[in-house]
């Protein structure tokens, strides 16, 4: 054991280091995960089903960062398919390497790893990881990232009392490769057969509705305390209403940007968007609490069933929670209504004034990003409409172009010379002509200012996510997206975010400045739709690209494609992975053993 070769001293001061500091690379400090994804069975709906768990976890582990850490999380696909994980709202600055998505990442064959390794530079806020492929986020593989900010950094709100996480999503019993195969077949996914909360079912609020015996989300609060609760939508496709009965959920924050705190008591998450609120545990606890997540926009006599029901429990509590569910919005029918919602939500300016090192995105701070007087260099128009049959089978479309992923990824074929794996010729408008299946990618000018509207002729509501970017969310209305509508954009506190709704029948307009190299993808969330093509990417180079503004792909890249014959083979029966997300564990484990070794 030539790495034992250490003074026993040396070895306790090293475990210690290893247990109490963070391994780091650079400066800036280095946690590390280990995540081994395989199926597990549980029955969060009474049905028996085998769902992605990450080291026997479902949901996945928290992702536990502090701004500017070095992440380092090792993936071992115990799966008996490909995997990729992807982090979005993590901006991977100049490293789409490490995006987890197919335009950039070879996927991982079963029983490989592959360490994930990127920093979350100047980032904060709350976020969720999952696998990108085939759908299989639809039976997990889920968790939640946290970016915290660094203690020298302030927060426009008084430390909360804790920190809760919900992963609410609609959940079908039917797993991943059923669904794929009922989209595969041309037929739609229809409706979820629930919602589940932290990968739990409903508590039994009504005797009729839920089955006896089914695990339900708790959560436990003090009297007179207030808490953040991080509420993500994981689902498939529906977008969720999620309320607390009698509390107030107070907004501060969306995927990563601090929001002007207002009130409300219910709040709408689309599918792959987060929000953060502060609830104040104001109520008597002459019982618990109702905390629900529920369809939006849909006939609710006829959705019953896709809904999500926890409880909110005081210290004190008199007895359960009884009675009706907290009301739904009134606006069920009226989408023109609830379009407000969305619209109200701005930008925290005055954190920015308060003190010009508040933790933002970028190196720009928070708000000093003076967005709405700096000329747009593009525009792309990017029209989905309901799915289509082409060459006989149902695709999805944006500009009539279903994607069709690259068997090399788009950056790793650049840099080898590899010629055809795509094109950069993704339309700015909508074309007038018959809809076909491509590698069609957008030509982005990097350090362009870039519009894009989100028109959706599509009948459902969707929501579209930009990688390695936010993007300022600057216009929402209903009808066809006119130049005249540019008169209503919001030029000042707009929000920025990195997922954002779209209206069935409307659009939405956002604007993002191009400073990130790389190649970032662009879909709908809903993973019906990006399953059958809605998707593209955004390929972002500096024409004096000297090896310096992206980073050099990493010595572990994978390779297929074209260049699988460079790939080595690296599978191998079980990873490393005795350790749940623990950070430096598997170091002093390792130190551990040479210290038996020496000390025997
Ligand atoms: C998923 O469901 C299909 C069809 O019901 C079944 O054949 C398959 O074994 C299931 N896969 C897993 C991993 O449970
Ligand atoms: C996450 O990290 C923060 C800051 O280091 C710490 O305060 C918090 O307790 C951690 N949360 C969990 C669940 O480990
Ligand atoms: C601004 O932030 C710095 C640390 O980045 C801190 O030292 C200073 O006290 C803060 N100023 C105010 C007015 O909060
Ligand atoms: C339970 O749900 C059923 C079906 O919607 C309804 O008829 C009944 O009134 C509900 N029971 C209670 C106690 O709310
Ligand atoms: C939000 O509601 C809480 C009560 O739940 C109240 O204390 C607080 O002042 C309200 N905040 C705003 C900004 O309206
Ligand atoms: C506690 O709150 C509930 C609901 O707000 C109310 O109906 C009840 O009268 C209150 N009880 C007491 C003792 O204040
Ligand atoms: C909702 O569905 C029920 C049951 O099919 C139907 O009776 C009712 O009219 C529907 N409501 C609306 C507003 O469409
Ligand atoms: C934006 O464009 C206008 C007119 O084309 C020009 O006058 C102005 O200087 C430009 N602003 C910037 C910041 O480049
Ligand atoms: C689209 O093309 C078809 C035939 O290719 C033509 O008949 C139609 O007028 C065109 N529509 C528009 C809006 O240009
Ligand atoms: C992509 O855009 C740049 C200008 O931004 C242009 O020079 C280049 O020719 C374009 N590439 C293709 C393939 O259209
Ligand atoms: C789709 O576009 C057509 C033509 O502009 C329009 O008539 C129709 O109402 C639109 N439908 C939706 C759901 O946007
Ligand atoms: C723990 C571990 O395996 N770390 C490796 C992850 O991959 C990077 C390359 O991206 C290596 O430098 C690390 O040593």
């Amino acid at each position: 054991m030539a790495f034992c070769n250490f003074s026993p001293a040396s070895i306790l001061l090293l475990i210690h280091f290893a247990l109490f500091s963070r391994f780091s690379l650079s400066a800036d400090p280095t946690i590390s995960y280990d995540f081994k994804l395989s199926y597990i069975t549980v029955s969060p709906l009474g049905v028996p089903q085998k769902v992605l768990a990450i080291n026997g976890q479902f949901p996945g582990p928290l992702v536990n960062a502090t701004t500017n850490n070095n992440v380092v999380i090792k993936v071992y696909n115990d799966l008996d398919e490909d995997l990729l994980m992807t982090w979005p709202g993590i901006q991977m600055r100049r490293n789409s390497w490490q995006d987890g998505v197919l335009g950039t990442n070879c996927p991982i064959p079963p029983k490989w790893d592959f360490n994930y390794t990127f920093q979350v530079k100047d980032q904060i806020g709350s976020f969720f990881y999952f696998p990108s492929l085939n759908l299989q986020r639809a039976s997990g593989g889920f968790g939640p990232f946290i970016i915290n900010n660094r203690p020298v950094i302030q927060i426009p709100f008084a430390q909360p009392d804790g920190d809760f996480t919900l992963l609410i999503g609609d959940w079908y019993t039917r797993n991943h490769t059923a669904l794929r195969a009922d989209l595969d077949s041309g037929k739609d996914l229809g409706m979820p057969d629930g919602v589940l909360i932290n990968g739990k079912g409903p508590y039994r609020y009504n005797t009729t509705l839920v089955p006896d015996g089914l695990p339900y989300e708790t959560i436990k609060v003090d009297p007179g305390k207030t808490y953040r609760f991080r509420v993500h939508n994981v689902g498939t496709s529906t977008s969720l209403n999620f309320r607390i009965q009698g509390h107030n959920l107070l907004l501060v924050e969306t995927e990563g940007y601090y929001t002007v705190q207002q009130n409300y008591t219910s709040f709408d998450i689309h599918v792959g968007q987060s929000s953060s609120f502060l609830v104040t545990m104001d109520q008597n606890a002459t019982s618990d609490y109702y905390i629900v997540a529920i369809a939006r926009f849909v006939n609710e006599s006829i959705w019953q069933k896709v809904t999500g029901v926890g409880i909110l429990h005081y210290s004190n509590s008199k007895g359960p929670a009884t009675g009706p569910l907290p009301e739904a919005p009134s606006d069920i029918y009226n989408q023109w209504s609830a379009m407000n919602q969305p619209k109200a939500i701005r930008l925290l300016l005055s954190l920015k004034r308060q003190n010009t090192s508040a933790s933002g995105a970028r190196p720009n701070p928070q708000g000093s990003y003076h967005y709405g007087s700096i000329n747009v260099t593009d525009t792309y128009i990017l029209r989905s409409l309901p799915p289509t049959t082409i060459d006989g089978k149902l695709r999805a479309t944006l500009n009539g172009i279903s994607f069709v992923n690259p068997a090399t990824p788009i950056r790793l074929a650049d840099l080898n010379k590899v010629k055809g794996s795509y094109k950069l010729d993704f339309p700015s408008a909508p074309l007038n002509r018959t809809f076909h299946r491509d590698t069609s990618v957008i030509n982005a000018t990097y350090k362009g200012f870039i519009e894009i509207i989100l028109q959706n002729n599509d009948t459902r509501m969707q929501s579209f996510h930009m990688n390695g970017y936010s993007f300022f969310i600057v216009g929402m209305d209903w009808g066809i997206w006119s130049e005249n509508n540019r008169g209503s954009y919001n030029k000042w506190d707009a929000i920025s975010r990195s997922t954002v709704e779209v209206y069935p029948g409307g659009w939405t307009a956002v604007l993002a400045s191009l400073d990130n190299v790389g190649v970032w993808n662009l879909r709908v969330e809903n993973l019906d739709r990006w399953y059958l093509g809605q998707e593209t990417y955004m390929r972002i180079i500096n024409p004096d690209e000297n090896g310096e503004t992206e980073m050099a792909p990493p010595s572990n890249v994978l390779y297929c494609g074209a260049l699988a014959s460079k790939q080595k083979d690296l599978s191998h029966k079980s990873g490393v992975s005795i350790i749940h997300g623990n950070p430096n564990l598997f170091f002093t484990l390792l130190m551990a053993l040479c210290a038996v070794f020496i000390f025997s």
